[in-house]
């Protein structure tokens, strides 16, 4: 059996610890990755939490605790086509797992030139990817991390579908008839469109050439460490807490570590969909071992385990913690309150056991955030990213 698995990406934050995950399981991992993340913290000039180590180290650390070599080859997904091509064909995999974007919405809005590079790296790169498959003439499984942001996050009181929607439409003759739909789009960020472009790429690729392709809409990843990871210091994941890359509960731990007013925007009544680090490696594992089959259409699975309200997220770590709550105007133009219900039956049908969100902060809160304290820079925490001039003037900003 093809044991084979091309992880794009695989230098991030939920790319690393899939691609231990894979080689522990059994797979022959080959990461590509272009450290653009690892750049963007130069230009931002913050950096992880956590003493990430450079690619080399992490292998060698890797292959001494676990006896498995991981290859590792360094390509531009968005810009270099011939590279990816040649890799694809040489190593013939039996999936394709797609990590490779620019993922942090505030950095996607920061300026014109982040909004160009976003739309770039991440357009270019998904379409990259799908052609070069085509191209190669290989069966191969492509396996995407794409975002339940693609769905907006309100609906009419009625749980997000796992992608598809069935809609009842009128003919011209009064007649009803059914069809299935990707669900609207309504993106709330420069970032979350691609994703939503992304969608398009794949249902068109999948109906022209029948590229078999497991798009995963997940929720915000929270947590560090998985199993593999925390088995040598040099493996350990990157950890991100700045304005632009942090995300809202991993921010709100940070900050309760720091003694940091916990930062919630606006009424912080926006929910979101959530799921712990050592789920989303589990849960690709999953969607590996249920590819589609050829010819049939794009599988649409929703990555999430629980939803919580924003301030509901910062009083349960204050009642843990005692840190201080602090509402700021809300950077971002979204709505301050929504309510959110979404299917996730696929992977809990498949055996997922999440973990619990309330059973877990604790152990985050002392293994990571208190260890590392020292590294963290406190100037970094605020988020200046406005969405658009009215949220700079509401900030006071202009
Ligand atoms: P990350 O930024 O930590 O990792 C992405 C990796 O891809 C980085 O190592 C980066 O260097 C690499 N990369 C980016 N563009 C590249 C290119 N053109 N060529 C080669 N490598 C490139 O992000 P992450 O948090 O690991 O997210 C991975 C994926 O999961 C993203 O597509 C993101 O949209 C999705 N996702 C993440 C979260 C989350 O909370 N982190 C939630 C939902 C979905
Ligand atoms: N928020 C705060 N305070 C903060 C940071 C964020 O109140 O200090 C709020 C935001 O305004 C927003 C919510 O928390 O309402 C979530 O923000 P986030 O930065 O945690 O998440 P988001 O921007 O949606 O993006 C993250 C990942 C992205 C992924 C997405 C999944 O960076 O890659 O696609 O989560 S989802 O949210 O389900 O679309």
């Amino acid at each position: 059996m093809n044991k084979k698995i091309i992880i794009l990406g695989g230098d991030g934050f939920c790319g690393w610890p899939t691609s231990l995950h894979l080689s522990e399981q059994g797979y022959e991992v080959i990461i590509v990755d272009n450290f653009s993340r690892r750049n963007i913290d130069n230009e931002l000039e913050t950096n992880s939490l956590t003493p990430i180590r450079p690619m080399g180290v992490r292998l060698l650390a890797w292959s001494q605790v676990s006896g498995k070599k991981i290859e590792f080859c360094n390509i531009d997904v968005a810009q270099d086509y011939d590279g990816l091509l040649r890799l694809i064909e040489k190593v013939q995999p039996e999936a394709i797992i797609h990590f490779a974007e620019q993922r942090a919405a505030p950095y996607s809005m920061k300026s014109s030139q982040h909004k160009r590079y976003t739309v770039n790296n991440n357009l270019n790169g998904t379409n990259n990817l799908l052609a070069a498959v085509v191209e190669s003439g290989q069966d191969i499984h492509i396996v995407h991390l794409g975002t339940m942001g693609v769905y907006g996050y309100g609906t009419a009181g009625m749980k997000i579908p796992e992608g598809y929607l069935t809609v009842k439409l009128e003919k011209d003759s009064g007649e009803i008839v059914e069809r299935e739909i990707l669900y609207p789009v309504n993106p709330g960020s420069i970032y979350h469109m691609t994703k939503t472009q992304d969608q398009l790429m794949f249902a068109y690729y999948n109906k022209n050439d029948e590229v078999r392709v497991t798009d995963l809409h997940q929720g915000i990843v929270w947590g560090t460490q998985t199993e593999e990871t925390k088995k040598d210091v040099r493996l350990i994941n990157r950890f991100d807490y700045d304005g632009d890359y942090g995300t809202v509960l991993n921010r709100f731990l940070m900050q309760a570590a720091v003694k940091y007013p916990l930062t919630v925007h606006g009424t912080g009544g926006q929910t979101r969909a959530f799921i712990h680090i050592q789920d989303t490696v589990r849960c690709i594992k999953i969607a590996i071992e249920t590819a589609p089959k050829k010819g049939e259409r794009v599988k649409i699975y929703n990555q999430m385990t629980e939803t919580h309200k924003v301030r509901e997220l910062a009083k349960l770590i204050s009642e843990i913690t005692g840190s201080v709550i602090e509402l700021i105007p809300n950077p971002r133009k979204e709505d301050n309150e929504n309510e959110l219900h979404v299917t996730n039956e696929s992977f809990l049908g498949h055996g997922l056991k999440p973990i619990k969100l309330e059973d877990s902060l604790m152990e985050e809160v002392v293994s990571i955030t208190r260890k590392y304290i020292d590294r963290c820079d406190l100037d970094k925490i605020p988020c200046d990213s406005y969405w658009n001039k009215q949220q700079e003037f509401q900030a006071g900003i202009k």
